[in-house]
């Protein structure tokens, strides 16, 4: 049965979860990471030597990187519904995965650790990675009023999947933020999906 190395309330490995359940694969999860065993722990180095969930086997494979792990099941079970084959219209899903990781959870990051983590290494930082955060956001309202009513356009694809669950974290969070009614939408939209609501929209920030 595949397995997961991870805590289940890691953004990164609720990429993964959301994933198994669009494609209701069974798997065993092992909980990794903070709150848990450490990834700085010397048995999890030789699980990842980047010493970050998650993590999957496969059977005899190993593979790290949330999107990379998605876009392998994707291509394994043969889901071009949700990572298409088309070289265009791949790139465009890819493009938004990218984004989610980079600019977007740039400002979210700090947000998070200093709101909910309550790490105080973060808090003199947000209001400034809000309005970061906030600048992103309004790229998705934008992007969503004129291309959606998804990321890639018309279907849910895994573009979906890094950015609803950053998205999650947005409506999750209390701060002090603009309203944003597209993405509002979106996130309703998003919350049809049962593996959605499972991993994504399920209470945790
Ligand atoms: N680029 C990596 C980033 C993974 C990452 O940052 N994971 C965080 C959790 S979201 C982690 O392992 N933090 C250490 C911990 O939980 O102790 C991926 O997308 O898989």
């Amino acid at each position: 049965m595949l397995k997961v190395y991870g805590r289940a309330n890691s953004i990164n490995v609720r990429k993964v979860l959301w994933m198994l359940a669009e494609l209701d694969i069974p798997y065993e999860r092992e909980d990794w990471g903070r709150g848990f065993r450490p990834t700085d722990d010397p048995e999890f180095r030789k699980i990842n030597p980047v010493g970050v969930v998650p993590v999957i086997d496969d059977g005899d494979f190993r593979l790290r990187e949330s999107h990379t792990i998605v876009r392998y099941l994707a291509d394994k079970h043969e889901r071009s519904d949700l990572y298409p084959k088309n070289l265009r219209q791949r790139a465009k899903v890819e493009a938004w995965m990218d984004w989610a990781a980079t600019e977007l959870a740039e400002g979210m990051r700090p947000v998070f650790h200093a709101l909910v983590v309550k790490n105080p290494a973060f808090a003199g930082m947000v209001d400034g990675a809000a309005k970061a955060w906030a600048r992103q956001m309004r790229v998705l309202e934008d992007h969503l009023a004129a291309s959606g009513p998804y990321v890639a356009g018309e279907a849910f694809t895994i573009g979906d999947i890094p950015v609803g669950l950053v998205v999650n974290r947005w409506f999750s969070v209390d701060f002090s933020k603009p309203a944003f009614p597209g993405i509002a939408l979106y996130y309703d939209r998003l919350a049809e999906r049962p593996p959605y609501r499972l991993h994504g929209r399920n209470g945790m920030p």
